[in-house]
């Protein structure tokens, strides 16, 4: 009923918390486990402590680049939340909270950003893929891998994440047709943080909502506050239910705002307005979850002070790991494009050989 009730073509937005941490749709609120929304929270928390020291240790030299998820971790621990373990997550670049919530080491984050191939390595049991660069491709990647659970008959669903600015790539709409074509258990999530590197939403498309493209593909779709844990879980649990039961294809448009650079290349202040920034700011999904919680006696100022105190620690703790491991073999980097190295990659691996390196 979540996306009966908010067709995108009718300006709606799905919204039960807003940005002071009221719940201001009692309509659509339905109390969500304690422990649950605690695991959110710390999530949500140990995404923002690492993404504020992985741009400091870039800085430092100790890390090649780096894109933080800042802003967007509300959409992407409550979307993760509304879905069991053992499905599929086929993420963006940007996508630290929904890898930390998945359980993949934070280790393997840090060692990716080093530009080290071990960090793309993800464990047997986490049910993912590991980022692919090319904007757009991991949505058919998600296609693919629902169609097989339609063959295969598990009861498995998808979920993916793109950019605004994703969404103008042919790859996002031949994803999200076909798997409405095959009828394919995924859910799109847009990421729309408001920016495409300098690009604005606005410069993106004559569209008034991203939400519409998915109604073109004929799968439901929905905009919803993605700064919100409260509108994403409750949403994404309609469609990976819906999903599940065999109905297909569902499509999120999650407004969130990007508070950091596009990557440790950026600086954003030379096209952003201070007015953007503020009201971006004002919106933050972790201070209204955390007004929320005090409110409700959930959690103290004293729980929130440890709870940051081990998030940092655990920070510290991953990127040490990742350091004692960040040794990167020449060979590495033209060993894993293909099963065998091709021959011009072995004459370049070669060539880079004389240059120097082990
Ligand atoms: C096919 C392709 N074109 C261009 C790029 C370079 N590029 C990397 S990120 C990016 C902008 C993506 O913007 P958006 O989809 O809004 O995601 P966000 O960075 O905001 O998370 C671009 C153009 C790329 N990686 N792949
Ligand atoms: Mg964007």
């Amino acid at each position: 009923m979540i996306f009966e009730n908010h067709n995108p073509l009718e300006g709606k937005v799905f919204q039960i918390l807003d940005k002071t941490g009221k719940i201001v749709n009692e309509e659509y609120y339905k109390d969500i486990d304690r422990d649950l929304l605690l695991k959110m929270y710390r999530c949500m928390v140990l995404s923002r402590i690492q993404d504020e020291w992985a741009l400091k240790f870039q800085r430092q030299g100790r890390m090649l680049t780096f894109a933080p998820t800042l802003g967007q971790e509300g959409l992407q621990v409550a979307s993760m939340a509304a879905c069991r373990d053992d499905d599929w997550l086929v993420p963006a670049f940007r996508s630290n909270a929904a890898w930390l919530y998945k359980g993949l080491p934070m280790k393997n984050i840090f060692l990716y950003w080093c530009g080290n191939e071990m960090g793309s390595k993800i464990p047997d049991h986490i049910n993912m893929l590991p980022i692919v660069v090319p904007i757009g491709s991991q949505f058919n990647h998600a296609t693919g891998i629902g169609m097989s659970f339609r063959y295969t008959k598990e009861d498995k669903v998808v979920v993916t994440y793109i950019g605004d600015g994703g969404t103008s790539e042919g790859e996002f709409y031949e994803g999200i047709n076909f798997a409405g074509v095959v009828n394919a258990p995924v859910i799109f999530i847009i990421q729309n943080n408001q920016f495409a590197i300098s690009t604005g939403v606005e410069s993106q498309t004559k569209a008034k909502t991203l939400a519409q493209k998915g109604i073109a593909a004929g799968i439901p779709s929905i905009k919803v506050d993605g700064n919100d844990i409260f509108a994403m879980y409750f949403a994404t649990k309609e469609a990976v239910e819906n999903a599940r039961s065999g109905n297909g294809p569902s499509l999120i448009e999650a407004v969130t705002y990007r508070q950091g650079p596009h990557t440790t290349a950026d600086d954003p202040t030379i096209y952003r307005s201070e007015e953007k920034h503020l009201d971006g700011m004002s919106k933050d999904p972790i201070i209204r979850t955390k007004n929320f919680l005090i409110e409700r006696g959930i959690l103290t100022e004293k729980d929130e002070k440890t709870i940051r105190e081990e998030c940092k620690k655990t920070v510290f703790e991953e990127f040490e790991k990742a350091e004692q491991e960040n040794i990167t073999p020449l060979e590495d980097i033209f060993k894993y494009t293909y099963e065998e190295m091709t021959e011009n990659l072995k004459e370049q691996y070669e060539e880079a050989k004389k240059w120097g390196g082990n």
